[in-house]
Order: structure tokens, then C-alpha cells, then sequence
């Protein structure tokens, strides 16, 4: 399992933690890098003195690499820039835009830029600005999502770039893992299966609802608004579907829908509130610590690998 990913990353594995708006936390991140991937601080909305004192708290949790993910639709992107920028943070994934417009500053220290991308064409758009890797995002994935399945992002992004390709979207456990090096990816990104984690700040009640969340639990709201997102289904997606049926403003979609996946993160209101998970959450049945779920990912790719030498 040791890809040019690992160098580029400084991790022992090429597994990186998915940066989930509210759920990934400096807790959540140093415990995936201390289990050997690369845990990131997801920056969401949130104002710049949080994402600074999340940096500064996993540099007391861990000692290892860990990330900050960019969401590059907040309010205050370029005060999280600067202090990614002053806190030297090693590695950024950046999602929902292009980063091209900071990658200047932020390589002159080094930093490695790591986008998360739906399409092949934003792949090698991002190649030419100077990303040393990319997230090829599938539509399995939770909240804000692409059309493409992982199946058939994965191959075609690999064939259009050089640089290494990291698969995201359907991933949980070993098989998957192979599937996607299959796919010709060199690193996965994990999301849902972090969620189910011990170390995970989630309400515990967001947690339940992921592991009680069976195969076609995980649906797409918000198609007609041209920013779809997946979450659980409860009374809040219902509340979507019936709002777009009616023809509803994309202003009055996205004005009912804030503040939602906050209320889930936090308060565990996984009724009203955004429960965003991916298709995989059907599969996750349990919640573990990360060290446990990132030692059985390894552990079990190798039984997977000696099952598939039988087609030789
Ligand atoms: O970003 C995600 N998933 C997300 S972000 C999020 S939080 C949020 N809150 C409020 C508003 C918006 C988001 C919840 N889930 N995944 C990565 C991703 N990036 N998927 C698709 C894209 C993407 C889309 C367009 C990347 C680049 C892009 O470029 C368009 C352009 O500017 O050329």
C-alpha cells in the first residue's frame, strides 16, 4: 500500500479522511492521522479563527501530517487561506470550485494542493494550475455531489492525468479499496466510514442514524437548484422533494435548507436536520476508533487481493 501518495502526503498510508463541513474536526483528523492516513480539518463555512484554532488544536493531538480541507463557496475562503498560509499547514483538498487562484502562495511554502474534482475536464484543469494530486469524487459520495459514479470517474480521470489520482465516493472497507487501486487510483478518500468513529465529535444520534441507514437510504435533494447534495432521507429531504415538485426559488430551497447539517452535527437532529452521508452508509454497522477502522482496511486488502488470485 505504499503509492507516490504516501511521499507526497508523509503518511504511511495512501488513505485520506474525507473534509466533512462540521464533522471534521481536529479530534476526528489527528485520530486518522495517528492510525497511519491523513486526517484533515474540514473549514466549511466556518470563520477563519476556528479553522486556526482546529489547526493548532491537532497539532497537540498529533504529531504526524494532517490536511485542512477549503470549501471554496464560504464567506471567508480567503482569511482561511491566509491562515493555512501562516500556519503552514502541509496539504490542502479544496472542494466545490477551483482552488487555481491561491495555489501561487500556498506552493511558495510548500503546501501540496490536493483538489477534489467531479469531472475530467476539472481534472486536468487542475493539473495544468499545478495540483500534485486529485480526488476524483463519484456521485456515491455525501453532501454536495457530482453526476458521475465513482465506477466511471476513477478511470477516465486516470487516463487524462499524471499526476495521482485519489478515489472518493462508495469507499468503506478493503473491498472497495482494492476497486478503486483496480480503477488505477493510488489513494482513497473515506468519508461515512469516519463518521462511524469513536473519535468522530458527531452527535451520537447522527452516528445511529448512519448505522441504522440501509442501501437506498442516502438520497439526492436540491438537483433543480444545480448544487444536488446527499444526505439521509428524513422529514428534511421529504420537505425538499415536495418544495422542488412545487416549483420553489432556488433562494427559498437554499434559505430553508441553512443551518441543517449544523443542527444534525450538533444538536442530532437527524429529522429536520442535513444527515449528510454517502450511499456506503448502508454497509457501516458499527462505530469504531480509527486506528481499528484503518488497520482492518489494510488487514483485509490483503485477504481481498489473495481471494482475487483464483482469476490468475
Ligand atoms: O465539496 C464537496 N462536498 C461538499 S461541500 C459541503 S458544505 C457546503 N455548504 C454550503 C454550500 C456548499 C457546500 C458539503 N459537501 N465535494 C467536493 C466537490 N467539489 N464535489 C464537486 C466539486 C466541485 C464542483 C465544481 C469542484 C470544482 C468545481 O469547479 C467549478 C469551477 O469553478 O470550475
Amino acid at each position: 500500500m505504499k503509492t507516490r501518495l504516501c511521499e507526497i502526503m508523509g503518511t504511511q498510508y495512501p488513505i485520506l479522511q474525507g473534509g466533512m463541513a462540521w464533522v471534521s474536526t481536529a479530534e476526528l483528523a489527528a485520530a486518522v492521522s495517528n492510525a497511519g492516513g491523513l486526517g484533515i480539518i474540514a473549514a466549511g463555512n466556518a470563520p477563519a479563527d476556528w479553522v486556526q484554532n482546529e489547526i493548532i488544536k491537532a497539532k497537540q493531538l498529533t504529531n504526524k501530517p494532517f490536511g485542512v480541507n477549503v470549501m471554496l463557496l464560504s464567506p471567508f475562503v480567503d482569511e482561511v487561506v491566509e491562515v493555512i498560509y501562516r500556519e503552514r499547514v502541509s496539504i490542502i483538498t479544496t472542494g466545490a470550485g477551483n482552488p487555481g487562484k491561491y495555489m501561487e502562495k500556498l506552493k511558495s511554502i510548500g503546501t501540496r494542493i490536493i483538489p477534489v474534482i467531479p469531472t475530467v475536464a476539472l481534472a486536468k484543469k487542475m493539473e495544468r494550475e499545478g495540483a500534485d494530486a486529485v480526488v476524483a469524487e463519484g456521485t456515491e459520495s455525501g453532501g454536495h455531489i457530482g453526476e458521475l459514479t465513482t465506477m466511471t470517474l476513477v478511470p477516465q480521470v486516470v487516463d487524462a492525468v499524471d499526476i495521482p489520482v485519489i478515489a472518493a465516493g462508495g469507499i468503506a472497507d478493503s473491498r472497495g479499496v482494492v476497486a478503486a487501486f483496480a480503477l488505477g487510483a493510488e489513494g482513497v478518500q473515506i468519508g461515512t466510514r469516519f463518521v462511524c468513529s469513536a473519535e468522530c465529535t458527531v452527535h451520537d444520534d447522527y452516528k445511529k442514524a448512519v448505522v441504522k441507514a440501509r442501501d437506498r437510504d442516502a438520497v439526492v435533494t436540491g438537483r433543480s437548484t444545480g448544487h444536488p447534495v446527499r444526505a439521509l432521507k428524513n422529514k428534511l429531504t421529504r420537505t425538499f422533494d415536495r418544495m422542488e415538485a412545487n416549483r420553489a426559488t432556488i433562494e427559498e430551497i437554499e434559505e430553508f435548507g441553512s443551518g441543517r447539517l449544523q443542527a444534525a452535527v450538533q444538536q442530532g437532529d437527524v429529522q429536520e436536520g442535513s444527515v449528510m452521508a454517502g450511499q456506503i452508509a448502508g454497509m457501516i454497522s458499527d462505530i469504531k476508533p480509527c486506528q481499528e477502522i484503518i488497520d482492518n482496511l489494510i488487514a483485509d486488502t490483503h485477504d481481498v487481493i489473495d481471494r482475487l488470485k483464483c482469476y490468475r
